[in-house]
């Protein structure tokens, strides 16, 4: 049997384990990436390891989530990475110059390498070949600092790209496909690979949009092969040498086959609250719209641009929709604004708004109450547009212009206008000046600290006897949205005790407060949850800031990859349900009690949950190396390690 080329790059970057599904491994990381709402609090860990300089062959800190600056603390913020990047060898790119994942593609992604990412839509990278992976700032954090990252070997399934999308269907229309079939839930532990005629149809950014969205799939990541028409888009971006082949062997091994035929792709749109919740944009047709908004990490290319410009050169957007536009990266809005597209898009009455994730994540945009907002991004969970009423469906480039232009939902293909052909540029527009590159005399940095940036808090070695009270019972699918809200709340990533008053704010608002008092009382905090606890994005303040309020254990009946590890990580015991049915053995207020923890992980056996107010009892599981065994008795990751060094 041949190699598939999932394991062709893990097995180049294997350094501990063999490439088992199902059992730990550890990968070589040669290039990472972070944003500034989870890059504080990753460089204040990497600065807490005491390593001289980054390992990495290439680390780069991005700002592009946070640039309101609406007080001092973002502006505190940006300074504090712009100069911790400089002393320690870091890349520094600026606001303004692009959303992280964007930029990365255009400018330092490369095919065969591995990125660990602080951003859950790390996989971005993967349409360039990359195993890009989103992880939690404290491994990379490690990575950085040259330690292998962890992960559970996964399975490889593959999808079979054939024929060619038919026009006004794109890349967003294959992943939404690929959402209905495969859902949010149930693919923890697998990574997609891309292969079949159809891959050689579909340029670097758009195979970039199908593998950005791998992150709400909940894969560890998914991988394009590199070929021609990835050589071609290093070439236009003056980096051909940066190219090299890629391809699975013929007879590779693949867990599980999905054939997709690009030509039966039709325009999709998720509808709220979930990414999987697909329809088809013929069956939504004529639902009044209030706000269109293109762009975040997901749509936001030059190709998308062009696209978006192309549909509305010489009209008007409909009088009602309040209509705007992100272009991705600084290199996107200086070629349209060179050529003239972006003209064309300000004449039909569009707000250009600033190239960072914006209203992706809540910071500006919030649309008005009950709202319908069409938006080209990847989420769409309830509140997270930063109104709780408002509806939001996710959709292709095109089929928000239709949206646009006709005020209400329309299939892009009833315009009744030509489908624009958009191309490669031969070239793109190069200026890497917004990129600050690290001090070439590290000593000389002093590293700034404003009033905003507080210490990362110490998580305390797991008690013999977690003994407390369910402080909140959640249903399914919770995600970190709702673990940890973003939005207007991004200003205090770098302050956890501020920060932690708001979590679990939208699901209940007493919540904080009552687990700080219980902390404070010396009762410990038990979280229980549904299935797929943890879904979205990669912040490790879902798992910090319940550390500090106390929490101690979250008991699931299943957990998402990135947010399992970031409890981990945080001295937070992940568990399940032996039986799923034992979810109803304890609600919110019971007293629980959960003996023998050392003894047990140890031992590796299961634990048992006690309710002290209602007399009954659940066994639980949890799915635990014993690397990770040992870093949750040590009470964290960054105990763990200094215990071993
Ligand atoms: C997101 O899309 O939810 C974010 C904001 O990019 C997060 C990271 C964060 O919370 O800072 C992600 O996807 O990991
Ligand atoms: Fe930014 Fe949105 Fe992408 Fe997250 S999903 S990185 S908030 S654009």
């Amino acid at each position: 049997m041949g190699k598939n080329l999932v394991y062709k790059i893990l097995g180049s970057h294997l350094v501990e384990g063999k490439l088992e599904p199902g059992t730990e491994i550890a990968i070589r990381i040669d290039q990472t990436l972070t944003q500034d709402a989870t890059g504080t609090m990753t460089y204040l860990q990497f600065e807490a390891m005491d390593v001289p300089r980054i390992k990495t062959e290439l680390s780069v800190s991005y700002v592009d989530h946070n640039t309101l600056q609406d007080g001092f603390e973002n502006a505190d913020d940006h300074r504090y990475l712009q100069t911790v990047a400089a002393r320690y060898g870091i890349h520094y790119s600026k606001a303004g110059n692009g959303i992280c994942h964007q930029v990365h593609l255009e400018r330092f992604g490369r095919p065969g390498k591995t990125l660990l990412g602080s951003d859950s839509h790390t996989p971005t990278g993967g349409g360039i070949g990359m195993i890009a992976i989103g992880a939690g700032g404290l491994d990379v954090a490690v990575a950085m600092g040259g330690g292998p990252f962890y992960l559970t070997c996964p399975k490889v399934a593959k999808v079979n790209l054939t024929n060619r999308l038919k026009p006004w269907v794109s890349a967003k229309d294959v992943i939404l496909s690929i959402l209905k079939m495969l859902t949010t839930k149930g693919n923890v532990g697998t990574v997609i690979e891309y292969g079949g005629d159809g891959v050689k149809t579909l340029s670097v950014p758009e195979r970039a949009t199908i593998t950005n969205m791998g992150a709400e799939l909940g894969v560890t990541t998914s991988v394009f092969p590199s070929d021609e028409v990835t050589r071609a888009f290093l070439k236009a971006q003056r980096r051909e040498s940066d190219w090299a082949a890629l391809a699975a062997d013929i007879d590779a091994d693949y867990h599980r086959v999905i054939e997709l035929d690009l030509a039966a792709v039709e325009p999709m749109m998720a509808k709220p609250h979930s990414p999987d919740n697909i329809a088809t944009v013929k069956e939504l047709a004529g639902t009044k719209v209030d706000q269109v908004m293109v762009g975040s990490c997901t749509n936001s290319s030059y190709r998308d641009l062009m696209i978006v410009a192309s549909l509305l050169k010489g009209r008007r957007v409909f009088p009602d929709v309040s209509f705007g536009v992100a272009p991705g990266s600084r290199q996107v809005l200086e070629m349209i604004a060179r050529n003239g597209a972006l003209a064309d898009i300000i004449s039909a009455g569009a707000r250009v708004l600033e190239s960072t994730c914006g209203f992706c994540i809540g910071a500006g945009q919030a649309p008005k109450t009950g709202a319908v907002s069409i938006r080209t991004s990847n989420r769409n969970f309830e509140g997270r547009s930063g109104t709780k009423s408002a509806k939001v469906f996710l959709a292709s480039p095109e089929s928000a212009v239709a949206a646009a232009l006709a005020g209400g939902i329309l299939d892009p293909r009833d315009l009744g206008i030509p489908y624009p052909e958009i191309g490669l540029p031969e070239q793109f527009w190069v200026d890497d000046s917004m990129v600050l590159p690290p001090a070439k005399d590290p000593l000389s940095v002093t590293v700034f600290r404003g009033p905003n940036i507080g210490d990362p808090p110490a998580a305390e070695p797991l008690p013999e006897t977690i003994s407390g009270v369910v402080a909140i019972k959640v249903g399914d699918k919770i995600t970190t949205d709702h673990i940890m809200p973003a939005g207007s709340r991004l200003k205090y990533r770098s302050n956890i005790p501020k920060y932690a008053e708001f979590v679990f704010e939208g699901v209940d608002a007493a919540f904080s407060k009552k687990a700080l008092e219980n902390k404070k009382a010396g009762v410990h905090n038990v979280v229980i949850a549904g299935a797929s606890y943890g879904q979205g994005s990669s912040r490790e303040h879902a798992a910090i800031c319940p550390m500090y309020l106390g929490v101690k254990a979250v008991i699931a009946k299943s957990f998402e990859r990135i947010h399992a590890a970031n409890l981990i990580n945080f001295g937070i015991l992940p568990l399940t349900f032996a039986n799923e049915a034992d979810y109803e053995v304890a609600g919110a207020g019971d007293r629980v009690e959960i003996g023998e923890i050392k003894a047990a992980l140890q031992a590796g056996k299961d634990l048992l949950l006690k309710n002290v107010t209602k007399g009954k009892t659940a066994a639980l599981k949890y799915a635990l190396s014993s690397r990770q065994r040992e870093i949750l008795l040590a009470g964290g990751l960054l105990n763990y390690t200094r215990f071993r060094s």
